[in-house]
């Protein structure tokens, strides 16, 4: 039987942590959280928590084994073009666009080189953690380059000889100029959202959404 607890999956550690926490706090949901924890209990809701790595988030909506999840647009992006193409599950609810976790997913090429538009990137390798957004933009743009998937340590891949360009995630362009590359296309614009899995929710449990969405609504507009 599943559970009757709505569990939410957010970031156990990194950018979007704090503020899952923080947002859903401030909506009258509280938890004891113990660092080490992968779940945490709410003490005044129905609620579980799933303390897990930000890539793992949309595939567990997808494929329904949590309720509810706080991730990035880019993380779920490249999730869905892979489970597309995969033929796996790969359907989810979005519920709202939240206002954090902002940023952008660049190509990015070495200062040294002269750069004149995409056509510059023709026959180039390209190093990047988000290998379907990438080829999708590629595809579109009608430029053959080739991607090389790296988990970490995108930015060091040109001086490293590993690439001749790069396609990462950027918000204030601090770590492009400390390693001496310049953005030259966004591909991607990103923030939080909060999902929900696409089948459906019981009735009690849909109540529950509801009811957090409208506190959510508040406390956005109050930030407003
Ligand atoms: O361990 P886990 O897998 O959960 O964490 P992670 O290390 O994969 O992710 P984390 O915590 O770094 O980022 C989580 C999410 O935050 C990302 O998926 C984005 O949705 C969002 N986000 C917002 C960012 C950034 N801004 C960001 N600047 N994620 C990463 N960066 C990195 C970027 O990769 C680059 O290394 O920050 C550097 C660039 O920042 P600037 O300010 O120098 O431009
Ligand atoms: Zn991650």
């Amino acid at each position: 039987m599943r559970s009757e607890r709505l569990t939410i999956a957010v970031q156990k550690s990194g950018r979007l942590s704090k503020e899952s926490i923080k947002l859903l706090e401030a909506c009258g949901v509280k938890f004891n959280l113990h660092e080490a924890r992968l779940m945490a209990h709410s003490t005044s809701h129905p609620i579980d928590l799933l303390r897990v790595r930000d890539d793992d988030i949309p595939g567990l909506v997808m494929d329904g084994v949590v309720d509810l999840g706080l991730v990035g647009e880019n993380v779920l992006e490249e999730e869905q073009i892979e489970r597309t193409l995969k033929q796996q599950p790969n359907t989810y609810q979005s519920l709202r666009r939240l206002d954090f976790g902002f940023c952008r997913l660049s190509v990015a090429v070495p200062k040294e080189e002269t750069y004149q538009g995409l056509a510059s990137l023709d026959g180039k390798k390209i190093a990047t953690t988000y290998p379907r957004l990438l080829e999708r933009f590629l595809q579109e743009q009608g430029v053959k380059a080739r991607t090389v998937m790296l988990t970490g340590s995108v930015e060091v891949a040109p001086r490293a000889g590993l690439a001749d360009a790069i396609c990462d995630l950027v918000s204030t362009g601090a770590t492009l100029e400390a390693n001496g590359l310049v953005e030259q296309e966004v591909i991607f614009r990103s923030q939080v959202q909060l999902i929900q899995r696409g089948e459906s929710l019981s009735d009690e449990k849909q109540a529950l959404v509801s009811k957090l969405l409208t506190r959510l609504d508040g406390v956005q507009l109050a930030k407003e």
